[in-house]
């Protein structure tokens, strides 16, 4: 069947328009993306989307052994939507982490083959620079080898804060201890009316987007996210997206984007519904047409479920994220899914899915195939 003659199978004829550009090879602007959320056609969208996901990446979906630690749940900041952080460090639910416990976990982070560490945690309003520094230190010297992805551009800036250095020499000294790279946390949603309403106190969009570009220019990768189905609009969600668009003209440094499906429970946000598959799905796809310039979408298993995110493997996303092996903040927050991964399973949903699954490192050079 050729080209024009799908297009006679699509429903909705108000994207025609959209779906022509997308085709000729034309970057799609806000009101683009509008017509793709607001359509019933998500079916369209989606293989639309996955034709993009095909020409960039092939039939190939990636994923990574990896593990989670979260270091530290206290956080000065009081986000609404985040049930993982606790103001208060001496309630019963607040924790912290010594850097021996925080080694132990990228010990048995290596004995179960990960090659990455991704480590995010709260602002806390005792720690120094030296000791967030210290954690990055003492897992570099103990494992060479394991690819440390850590501290969010919120977490930069903090550590800016209480140690009177410019966001380069943070991530100068950082780098020097071993950081791999920047993980995309703490974008949520770059709307300054929304972010007023979900999370007051953190950084806005500029800051967060300027220090992923210094990152960047310092020779660090990052990925970058987008926390959806809350109080945002699509609207909202093509402002975001089209923003890291241009921060990705500049730089190029962004090798992933992350749609965040929101968890409803345990916080202080009164949006009690998780999201629906549909959102789910249309937003991977719409992420897909709009950032023509990131590299790789992922389908975050873990706060989408594993069987949309199998099904988002055909919605234009070509990546699972990894093992995790252990996960607090969805989880807190009311995830319904399993808190850890085998990859046997991230196997078999890739390959169901009719891709092939690729073994990856954090920076997507393919580690194994399982054709
Ligand atoms: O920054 C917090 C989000 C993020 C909730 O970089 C919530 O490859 C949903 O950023 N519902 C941390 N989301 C996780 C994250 C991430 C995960 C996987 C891969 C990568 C990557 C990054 O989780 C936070 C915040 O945006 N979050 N609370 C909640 N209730």
């Amino acid at each position: 069947m050729d080209i024009e003659l799908a297009l006679k199978l699509v429903k909705d004829r108000e994207i025609f328009a959209v779906i022509d550009k997308i085709l000729e090879g034309k970057r799609l602007d806000f009101e683009d993306g509008l017509k793709l959320f607001q359509t019933k056609d998500v079916l369209t969208v989606g293989t639309i989307a996955d034709y993009i996901t095909r020409q960039k990446n092939g039939e190939f979906a990636y994923f990574v052994i990896n593990r989670q630690i979260n270091p530290t749940n206290v956080c000065v900041l009081d986000c609404k939507f985040c049930a993982f952080a606790d103001m208060d460090k001496n309630s019963p639910k607040a924790y912290e982490m010594s850097t021996d416990q925080i080694l132990e976990n990228a010990k048995h982070a290596v004995e179960n083959g990960a090659v990455e560490v991704h480590i995010v945690g709260g602002l806390h309003p005792d720690w120094s620079f030296k000791r967030y520094l210290n954690i990055v230190w003492a897992i570099k010297e103990s494992f060479p080898d394991l690819h440390i992805k850590a501290f969010t551009a919120v977490e930069i800036d903090f550590l800016s804060k209480i140690s009177g250095l410019s966001y380069e020499d943070v991530i100068l000294k950082l780098k020097e201890a071993g950081l791999g790279s920047l993980p995309g946390g703490g974008a949520e949603i770059f709307s300054p009316d929304i972010r007023r309403v979900i999370a007051p106190k953190k950084i806005g969009y500029q800051k967060y987007l300027q220090i992923h570009k210094i990152a960047h220019k310092l020779g660090l990768h990052s990925t970058v996210t987008m926390l959806y189905g809350h109080v945002e609009r699509y609207e909202d969600r093509l402002d975001h997206m089209i923003k890291i668009r241009e921060a990705q003209d500049e730089t190029g440094g962004f090798t992933c984007f992350i749609p965040l499906a929101y968890q409803p429970e345990n916080n202080d946000l009164p949006v009690y519904e998780y999201t629906s598959g549909l959102d789910d799905l249309k937003t991977i796809a719409v992420s897909r047409l709009m950032l023509d310039n990131i590299p790789h979408i992922k389908a975050y298993w873990v706060m989408i479920g594993e069987k949309v995110a199998q099904v988002a493997l055909n919605f234009g996303a070509d990546d699972m994220d990894g093992t995790v092996m252990e996960e607090k903040i969805a989880h807190f927050a009311g995830a319904k899914s399993p808190t850890v991964q085998t990859k046997e399973k991230l196997i078999r949903l890739m390959k169901e899915a009719g891709k092939i699954p690729v073994e990856r490192d954090t920076l997507y050079k393919p580690l194994r195939i399982y054709e």
